[in-house]
């Protein structure tokens, strides 16, 4: 999440609340129209990882190594078109990596440059990102899971309430929202909702 989803709120207070309602990761996703950059950006960075910080919740940041290694966040989370994933691997060392991947063979490149975590995905059509792939659902994740590959997985794109239990159940050891929880009108409950549905798989 970033500024530009939190529509007239502030990006703390909607970091605050999801942590409330029990997320366990958050990701610095600064993008889109009107998105913070250069001290802004970095300054809202900072406020968002000290906020994780003080609740023990890991902060990445997504497609921007300069700002990750300014603010020594915990990881680095890119896409397939944000440059190499072996050079980004280089430079963060053992930060954890998290690379985006669409299909088997997104993900079995992901994993040999060095990605800790794959974010899957789209599962479902989302207003969020205007360039996502063909959505193909939760069947991709099996598919993935089928081919043998074990590393931890999220589930991302267009998951609300009564979506997510088909993502886990595909085998995703989780799933990752944006506007489900930044665009709720109470982003605590929203949360708390989503974290029992992935728990009660
Ligand atoms: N990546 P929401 S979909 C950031 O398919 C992102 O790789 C996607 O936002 C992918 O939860 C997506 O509001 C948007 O749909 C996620």
């Amino acid at each position: 999440m970033g500024s530009r989803n939190c529509e007239n709120r502030r990006p703390e207070d909607v970091l605050r609340e999801a942590i409330a309602g029990g997320i366990t990761l958050f990701q610095f996703r600064e993008k889109g129209d009107c998105a913070l950059e250069g001290t802004a950006k970095l300054e809202l960075g900072r406020r968002l990882f000290t906020i994780c910080r003080e609740h023990g919740i890991p902060f990445i940041v997504n497609d921007d190594v300069e700002l990750m290694l300014a603010l020594d966040a915990d990881g680095l989370h890119i896409g397939q078109e944000d440059g190499s994933a072996r050079a980004m691997r280089n430079r963060i060392g053992d930060k954890i990596l998290g690379i985006s991947a669409h299909d088997l063979y997104e993900a079995r490149a992901a994993l040999a440059d060095g990605a800790d975590y794959l974010g899957v995905g789209p599962m479902y059509e989302t207003q969020t990102k205007p360039d996502i792939r063909e959505v193909r659902g939760p069947d991709v994740i099996r598919e993935i899971r089928g081919a043998g590959i074990a590393c931890p997985i999220v589930g991302i794109g267009g998951i609300t309430h009564g979506k997510a239990a088909p993502v886990i159940a595909a085998g995703a050891n989780g799933i990752a929202v944006i506007s489900a929880i930044s665009q709720a009108i109470h982003p605590k409950e929203a949360a708390k909702k989503l974290m029992q549905e992935v728990r009660s798989r």
